[in-house]
């Protein structure tokens, strides 16, 4: 198949939710995490390669049980192509989307056109564009007008500033002028990760993210340290309106956070 024509790719799955014009009415999502390293299914604390946990050999039969749980989203990322700068467990990422039927979004060494068509052609939704949002912002800018909705930023701080390449380098660039950049772009959600809480279970860095939900208009995603139902419940309060949801890793996977218990929260607030 032609690569080159955005018309040539898979329509995106169909997330069950309704479209609205205004995100805002839209209820809020909870994302739960595969990380990849070396085709097996793990958390790593402060994105740490040599702090890794092993979860799960097998990371389509993890996003299966995510999907048996009841949650419609899935927040994938190559760990070893975040530092590679290409993808590395392309198999494993084949395995969960020939298995499974959530909605899929991507990131870890997807920094060019050809990497990104090539994923949402082979059915991810949405590519998350990290260290090339940085390098490379024009790349962003071009894929997210071929591709609207397809095309997420994720921006991970220490002190507020992004971290790139796996998070072993540290720019000197803010999270805020970072994500304005992309203001007008018509990328789908910027996922703000605090990498100092990532795997810590310490909570959300909830107003460091409401912040930058307040300053942008694009919708945000939270992530670090998702620890409990406490930072669910956060999620549906009204300060939290302009996120479009969160991630959870490791909370899920020791059981700190029980799966059912988290959806039917967010069920709740929805009304229905
Ligand atoms: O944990 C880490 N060391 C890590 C991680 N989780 N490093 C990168 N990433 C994720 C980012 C984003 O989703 O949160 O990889 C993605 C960015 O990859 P890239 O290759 O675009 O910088």
């Amino acid at each position: 198949m032609a690569l080159d024509s955005g018309l040539a790719l898979r329509a995106p799955r169909n997330d069950g939710k309704k479209v609205s014009a205004n995100p805002h009415e839209q209820s809020v999502i909870l994302f739960p995490a595969i990380d990849l390293k070396e085709g097996r299914c793990v958390r790593l604390q402060q994105g740490d390669m040599a702090r890794a946990t092993v979860f799960n050999h097998d990371p389509a039969a993890q996003a299966h049980i995510f999907e048996t749980q009841g949650f419609r989203h899935l927040h994938v990322v190559d760990l070893d192509g975040a530092f590679a700068g290409k993808p590395m467990n392309v198999t494993a990422v084949e395995r969960i989307l020939e298995t499974v039927g959530l909605c899929v979004q991507l990131g870890g060494g997807i920094r060019d056109m050809k990497t990104i068509e090539g994923w949402l052609d082979k059915g991810v939704n949405r590519v998350i564009i990290g260290t090339a949002a940085v390098r490379d912002p024009a790349l962003v800018k071009e894929a997210a007008r071929k591709f609207p909705k397809r095309v997420a930023v994720g921006l991970d701080a220490r002190d507020g500033k992004v971290a790139v390449e796996g998070w072993a380098e540290q720019s000197e660039l803010d999270v805020l002028d970072i994500a304005r950049r992309f203001e007008d772009a018509g990328v789908a959600a910027i996922i703000y990760t605090d990498v100092a809480r990532d795997g810590m279970l310490k909570g959300i860095n909830w107003d460091a993210t409401i912040a930058l939900a307040e300053a942008i208009s694009i919708p945000v995603i939270a992530s670090g340290g998702l620890a409990s139902i406490e930072d669910v419940k956060t999620m549906i309060e009204p300060r939290a309106r302009k996120l479009e949801g969160a991630i959870a890793g490791r909370a899920l996977y020791d059981g700190r956070l029980d799966a059912a218990e988290a959806l039917k929260t967010i069920r709740a607030a929805r009304g229905r």
